[in-house]
């Protein structure tokens, strides 16, 4: 991928849909009652600049805090602060006072835009933040709304001028432990991931309508419900709300044909019954985490569409290793995707022979650059990023996740990856979610625990356990079995929708 020196990612993907490319008329995104085609939402991105850099004194380089759910107001302000030439720090919704707090330190923000449904916090950690200049609030009526104060702004701006390696996005790590990281991704990351993934495996259209549950705060959402659909020329509708009820009842709502979410969604979606056949859908992405064989195969079943899986992460910006609907393999992520390398290796970096389980690491457009933290050393060496994965490649290319390296369970001696676990007890029909860990013991060092949830009308007892240990023993090598087991209402997760299994210990 080749970039020019000075490129502005707002510049690219909304100036020029409306100015080269004729798409000033297409719908560009919708939601909240609002529906804007791109030049509306590029005029309101420019009068929201104007209000940045007029009233708000920014300038280019600064951090703007983001904050609000799904909406296409958050889209005008991303884009407002790009070409502004400002860095944007999105943030999840569910962050509280003392999240922002650490987030506005450790990012040193002076800017923040804010929808009003999530005002409280923001105002809790600005009274404690004095490097926090200037706060404007959307959605709240008020005379002095930022909404307001943009129709007094002219609809033009002329975009900052950025190098292609400005800084351009601070994306915090959703960390399921220890201080917040911040990743640093350019103006040409944002492009670069706009022509790998999306060109290579979704193939997704102009005429599609991209929906899903990741907030824009994640960079999995910020891709698949911004960046991919306006680089293609199609739209997106955006939910605020959006766990499988809502999901279900937007799909249908807005015809969404292209739908990004998470496994655990999907799994629950497709037990929805007839209604899941008559929605729009077309394609589907999951990530986040590792996607079942079970969850891939039920979504098959209740929908006739095959699951495009891929890996991403947020050092690397988006998805790296991925397959089509075509090339999908039960089991395995799929390949590393063009213009990225993935391999596995062991302890000394050196790549190990197929069907090995090792580290992962990749190289590609897009990589990690923690913003002054020292962990960078460990997530990066000799230009490989270390995702924390542990992976198998087999002889065709594809990767098998096993686990995150740090969900290995060493029980007397053998490997167990807790997702395996996990997945011989989904197969169970008594069993609708469950997560795995090891815990100390004295004579095995660890033992494998699992917390199971239930489908409602099963019994949680002991004969359930036994019942459940027992399915397992003979669905994988019989040492894999929970020989601990509780029951429990619901899985700890991030606001990512990633199971903590880390806290499955003292539960
Ligand atoms: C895990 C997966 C198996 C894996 C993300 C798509 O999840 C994203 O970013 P995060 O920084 O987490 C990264 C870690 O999550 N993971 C993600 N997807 C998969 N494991 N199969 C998958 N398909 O441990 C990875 O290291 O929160 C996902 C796009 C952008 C993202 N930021």
């Amino acid at each position: 991928l080749q970039f020019p020196a000075q490129l502005n990612c707002a510049t690219e993907l909304l100036d020029k849909a409306v100015d080269e490319r004729g798409w000033g008329g297409r719908l560009c995104v919708q939601g909240g009652g609002i529906r804007w085609t791109y030049r509306e939402l590029r005029e309101q991105a420019n009068r929201i600049a104007n209000v940045l850099v007029e009233d708000m004194g920014l300038q280019p380089g600064n951090r703007v805090l983001l904050r609000g759910p799904n909406h296409p107001m958050a889209v005008a302000c991303w884009f407002a602060v790009m070409k502004a030439g400002g860095i944007a720090v999105a943030t999840m919704p569910l962050l509280r006072a003392k999240e922002l707090k650490t987030m506005i330190e450790i990012a040193q923000i002076s800017h923040a835009l804010c929808d009003a449904a999530l005002e409280a916090d923001l105002r809790e950690a600005a009274a404690a933040c004095p490097q926090l200049r200037s706060v404007a609030i959307y959605r709240n009526g008020a005379p002095d709304s930022l909404e307001a104060r943009a129709t007094a702004k002219a609809p033009e701006f002329r975009n900052v001028d950025t190098a292609a390696d400005d800084t351009c996005i601070l994306a915090f790590t959703s960390g399921t432990t220890g201080v917040p990281k911040a990743t640093m991704h350019f103006h040409r990351d944002v492009m670069a991931i706009c022509a790998c993934w999306p060109r290579h495996v979704l193939k997704a259209s102009a005429d599609d309508v991209f929906m899903g549950s990741p907030p824009l705060g994640f960079t999995f959402g910020l891709g698949g419900l911004v960046l991919f659909p306006m680089s293609i020329g199609a739209s997106s509708a955006l939910l605020e709300k959006a766990a499988p009820p809502q999901l279900l009842e937007g799909l249908q709502q807005y015809g969404g044909t292209v739908l990004f979410t998470a496994p655990t969604n999907y799994r629950v979606l497709a037990q929805q019954g007839e209604v899941i056949w008559q929605t729009s859908l077309r394609r589907c992405v999951s990530a986040g985490e590792a996607l079942p064989a079970a969850t891939r195969a039920l979504w098959r079943e209740a929908t006739g569409i095959e699951l495009i899986d891929g890996i991403g992460a947020t050092e690397l910006l988006h998805i790296f290793i991925s397959a089509d609907e075509a090339s999908a393999r039960a089991g395995a992520t799929g390949k590393a995707i063009p213009g990225y390398r993935a391999e596995v290796v062991d302890e000394q970096g050196r790549p190990l022979p197929v069907g090995e389980v090792g580290k992962l690491r990749v190289k590609g457009p897009t990589g990690c650059r923690y913003l002054n933290d020292a962990r960078q050393a460990s997530y990066v060496k000799d230009g490989w990023n270390y995702t924390g994965d542990a992976y198998s490649m087999d002889a065709d290319g594809y990767f098998h996740y096993h686990a995150r390296t740090d969900d290995m369970i060493i029980s007397a001696g053998y490997n167990i990856a807790a997702p395996e676990v996990e997945e011989a007890l989904m197969t169970h029909p008594a069993v609708a979610e469950c997560g795995a860990t090891g815990v100390a013991d004295e004579e095995r060092g660890q033992i494998v625990k699992a917390c199971v949830v239930l489908k409602p009308g099963y019994q949680a007892d002991a004969a359930m356990a036994t019942a459940l240990q027992e399915h397992v023993k003979a669905s994988i090598a019989p040492y894999k079995y929970p020989r601990a087991l509780v029951f429990v209402d619901q899985l700890p997760r991030t606001q990512t929708g990633k199971l903590q299994r880390f806290r499955l210990k003292d539960i």
